[in-house]
């Protein structure tokens, strides 16, 4: 059985940082009860991101927590991680479902309903749909609305997370969207105190979302 929580997804961001330091902000946050990680490595050699998720990993286990692998199937493979997140430009979901299997954590990035219900279909279990505000996160993406992300919401069983320049002051943009909950970069990452920050998160979601 999958068992797993949206509410605050934290996707890590190791730039600029140590791997001390970057493995504390990821404990610090685990402390501060982020629902679900995902490891987002864009620049690490292969053998790199297997060993920087395997240290993850020892964490997010001791916290109780799915570890998800972004992009990369043969990195969550290796040290048997959770899951793992499909952009649009990975590997098809459907592709992932059929050599991951049943149990493994499927994640998909959806921009348009159209995408979230080929996501859906192809047996993805959750869909990140974004960016609702710009990102200061190094990254590809353009904006996706509101108004597309409450469609997308409607038209697929499957819980969505909204995506892109959020924080606890503006998430009131998504209130009455049924969303599973926000996914965070820098909210958390930048944050000098990231347990604190999360404790935030999780108190703005509540109050706000009423999600949690
Ligand atoms: N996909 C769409 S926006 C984004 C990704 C990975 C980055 C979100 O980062 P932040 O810092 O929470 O805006
Ligand atoms: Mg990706």
């Amino acid at each position: 059985m999958k068992d797993y929580n949206l509410n605050l997804y934290f996707i890590t961001d190791s730039t600029g940082l140590s791997e001390k330091q970057f493995l504390e902000k990821v404990e610090s946050a685990l402390q501060g009860k982020v629902s679900l990680v995902q490891l987002r490595e864009k620049e690490k050699s292969t053998r790199d991101y297997i060993k920087l998720a395997e240290k993850v990993h020892q964490l997010t286990q001791k916290y109780k927590i799915p570890l998800i692998i972004d992009d990369r199937i043969d990195v969550a493979m290796a040290m048997n991680a959770e899951g793992v997140h499909l952009g649009q430009s990975d590997m098809p979901v459907k592709t992932a479902r059929k050599i991951l299997g049943p149990d493994k954590i499927i994640g998909a990035t959806a921009k348009t309903v159209e995408q979230a219900r080929e996501a859906y279909e192809q047996g993805a279990d959750y869909l990140g749909v974004g960016a609702i505000y710009p990102t200061t996160t190094k990254v590809k993406t353009i904006l996706t609305s509101t108004e597309t992300l409450a469609d997308i919401c409607h038209a697929v069983p499957i819980p969505a997370n909204a995506i892109g320049g959020l924080n606890k002051d503006n998430i009131d943009v998504l209130q009455g969207i049924p969303i599973a909950g926000i996914c965070v970069v820098s909210a958390i990452m930048k944050a000098e105190n990231p347990k604190q920050a999360a404790e935030e998160l999780n108190r703005a979601i509540k109050n706000q979302l009423g999600i949690g």
